[in-house]
């Protein structure tokens, strides 16, 4: 009776209070699973403190009261059910068992089912401490999502070392291509003002691996080095450090100028390096586990070594040289490109490839060389980059995006677990058959490799529901999972964070996993079909809605016009032989496949070619016919969402159920928004009727006279 009414007690205050998002997947309400309630422990047995056992502890603590609707104590003697938490180090009874932690490393840990002194107890134990931490996240998440805890006999062990999240905050609190809000860290009132938000921050990403936060925006300010700075970030690597979460920085290539007072940044100039030599051990002193620079080198007017006619290795080993003796690491970023016309040799697709690999086994060893995932520039679809397989001596990571810049932004249901899990398993055929992304990064082919690692730039800011959108969190989940396994499904993902976020009633998860995996194909549907890419860059520079006129870009490569090329004789950009021949970069049999319409996905189909609209297509419609197809099934698929969510209803609280029906509408808007303008735009060049009796809603001038930043026109 006690029970019941305590049950009930919880479950009232559950059904109270607000869900707004905030919890993100730590929603320790009960887990629907009864049968759980009877395996899982009320004692927690922690031997031994730390920032981060006793992180550890809390939250399990947490988690078995909140799901179990129970409470639980710590103790530190073993009794029947008891968990047991720790490492050999820290607990006499994690050391007294046999435990297969040999392969788990610094970071991995084992959950088994066993008996200690005559009691069954369940171990979760690890090398480290932060270990423990993982084990007690990946504990809870089975009871979460309804799986079993009973007869537990596991290993885990993140397969990338380096996973961080990449803030592009500036210092003023604005967070460039952010649209949750502004930035978390709020520099003026630290160090003495801990917000709690940061602690809650490292907790988030720990509870999916994540292991740094580089701090500052790419587009970097020499401030953030300033003495003034470093106390501050020393105060945030204080709230982050029990939860596993590193502190890294963007340094500016000009900080010996801006700050310094010296009249150069030359990297391979004596007095700069000092300059250098003494700001790491500035932040070491500060920072004593500080994670590393990040670096954005020439490229968009960011300055560089090539500023002094040195070269991107120069730049890079100068900084690892000088973190080196402290453990720290370089995330050096290919995404680099010069004015065009320069030296270009390919197209812009084809730049990070031209500038990267002649320096191919040049890096120090405690360097990452980072490419975004496709060769362009975080496109809805892009093939994967080539440079991936073309660095057979460099240690490489992928950048994912996280924010959704090119991809709905703050608002549309865009799933990138699907972009993560696509780019991850492409076959470069760089090593043969199978020489997949994930192989490449992991190490598989480089002798050398002592280093892995991956890079996602962050969707957070200081929005209540942290990503600007319900659904926009499960994308930084993913990035955390992908990146402790970049071999993981994207669905198995999608459906963890589904049951972790809405609960497992079987008439909900399904739903919204489904609804989480057909989100990407749709909006690059009505976004940017068959290969096109930059339909949605404006002169505001925002992103958000179509603009395939847009043609006066100070450069012209920065405007839409230049990369779709529709024109009387048809649409697509032609990286073919017969064009810029970018696919030249692919090994084969990609460049072969690619290189020809006929075999090349239909996916990717007007990213290497340039076609006639009445090109036959595989489907047997005209090109022209297939686009609009393209546009109208992305529009049907938003509608499907719709379906699937109303459904939801009653189901899911209505406070997070009203706000993604918001999201779904607006979302809606903006597909048929692309659809229309963009069809009524290129209808000028294709000449040819619309299919099936449809028309775009206004004439193109409505969409031109559309200032930059509207929202979704009705
Ligand atoms: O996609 C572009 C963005 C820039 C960004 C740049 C980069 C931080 O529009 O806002 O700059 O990429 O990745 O460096």
């Amino acid at each position: 009776m006690r029970l019941l009414i305590a049950l009930l007690f919880v479950m009232a205050a559950g059904a109270a209070r607000a869900e707004d998002g905030h919890d993100l997947w730590l929603r320790y309400v009960p887990a629907g699973a009864p049968a759980q309630t009877k395996t899982a422990a009320r004692t927690i047995v922690a031997q031994g403190h730390s920032p981060s056992l006793d992180a550890a502890a809390g939250e399990l603590r947490r988690g078995l009261d909140g799901l179990l609707a129970q409470t639980t104590r710590i103790a530190d003697t073993a009794r029947d059910g008891a968990i047991v938490i720790g490492t050999a180090a820290s607990s006499p009874l994690v050391a007294s068992l046999k435990l297969p932690l040999a392969k788990t490393g610094a970071e991995g840990f084992v959950i088994k089912t066993t008996r200690l002194n005559g009691h069954p107890v369940t171990v979760i134990a690890a090398n480290r401490d932060i270990g423990v931490v993982y084990g007690v996240f990946a504990y809870l998440r089975r009871i979460q999502t309804g799986k079993p805890v009973t007869d537990l006999n596991i290993t885990d062990a993140p397969r990338l070392m380096v996973r961080v999240l990449d803030h592009w905050d500036n210092l003023d609190g604005s967070i460039e291509r952010g649209y949750a809000g502004a930035s978390l860290w709020r520099w003026q009132s630290l160090p003495p003002v801990r917000d709690p938000r940061y602690g809650e921050y490292a907790r988030a990403d720990a509870s999916v691996g994540i292991n740094g936060a580089v701090l500052n925006n790419v587009n970097s300010n020499s401030q953030i080095l300033s003495s003034a700075y470093i106390e501050k970030l020393a105060a945030l690597a204080d709230e982050f450090r029990p939860w596993g979460v590193k502190v890294w920085l963007v340094p500016r290539f000009t900080a010996p100028k801006d700050l310094g007072g010296l009249n150069t940044a030359d990297p391979l100039d004596p007095k700069v390096r000092g300059w250098w030599q003494a700001k790491v051990e500035e932040i070491y002193r500060a920072i004593p586990d500080f994670g590393g620079f990040l670096i954005k080198a020439n490229s968009e007017g960011v300055p560089g070594p090539q500023d002094y006619g040195r070269s991107h290795s120069d730049g890079a080993n100068m900084y690892a040289d000088l973190l080196k003796p402290h453990g720290g690491i370089v995330m050096y970023r290919a995404f680099v490109y010069d004015d065009p016309g320069k030296d270009w040799k390919w197209d812009r697709a084809g730049e990070a490839y031209r500038i990267i690999t002649p320096f191919d086994g040049k890096f120090r060893d405690n360097v990452l060389v980072q490419e975004k995932e496709g060769p362009l520039d975080f496109q809805a679809r892009e093939p994967f980059a080539p440079l991936f397989g073309a660095m057979p001596h460099t240690q490489m990571a992928v950048e994912f995006p996280v924010t959704k810049e090119y991809t709905g932004q703050g608002n549309d249901v865009a799933y990138l677990g699907s972009m993560y899990e696509e780019i991850y398993q492409s076959d470069t055929h760089a090593y043969g058959e199978g020489s997949t992304v994930a192989n490449i990064v992991t190490g598989k082919y480089n002798r050398a490799t002592v280093l892995t690692g991956t890079a996602g730039v962050s969707n957070v800011g200081n929005d209540r529901n942290w990503t600007g959108s319900i659904f926009n969190q499960a994308n930084w989940y993913a990035f955390g999972r992908f990146a402790w396994d970049p071999d993981s499904s994207a669905r198995s993902v999608g459906e963890d964070w589904a049951r972790q976020t809405f609960g497992n009633d079987p008439a909900v998860a399904p739903v919204v996993t489904d609804m989480l995996m057909r989100s990407l194909p749709a909006l690059i549907d009505y976004q940017q079909p068959l290969g096109l890419a930059f339909l949605d860059v404006d002169d505001r520079n925002t992103h958000y809605g179509p603009w395939p006129w847009y043609d006066s870009a100070v450069r012209a490569d920065w405007g839409d016009v230049y990369y779709h090329r529709a024109a009387a004789d048809g649409i697509g950009f032609d990286r073919s032989p017969t064009g810029y021949n970018t696919v030249a970069q692919y090994h084969a049999p990609l460049r072969q496949l690619w290189g020809k319409p006929e075999t090349t996905p239909d996916e990717l189909l007007l990213w290497f070619h340039h076609l006639p609209w009445d090109y036959r297509m595989k489907s047997g419609n005209t090109l022209w016919e297939e686009l609009q197809a393209r546009y109208h099934r992305g529009v049907s698929e938003v509608e499907a969402l719709q379906r699937s969510w109303a459904g939801l209803k009653g189901k899911v609280d209505d406070a997070r159920f009203d706000a993604v029906t918001q999201n779904l509408a607006m979302q809606h808007r903006n597909a048929v928004w692309f659809r229309d303008a963009e069809l009524a735009y290129f209808v000028q060049f294709a000449k040819r009727p619309f299919t099936g009796g449809y028309k775009p809603k206004y004439p193109l001038d409505y969409y031109k006279a559309l200032p930059p930043n509207a929202a979704p026109p009705d």
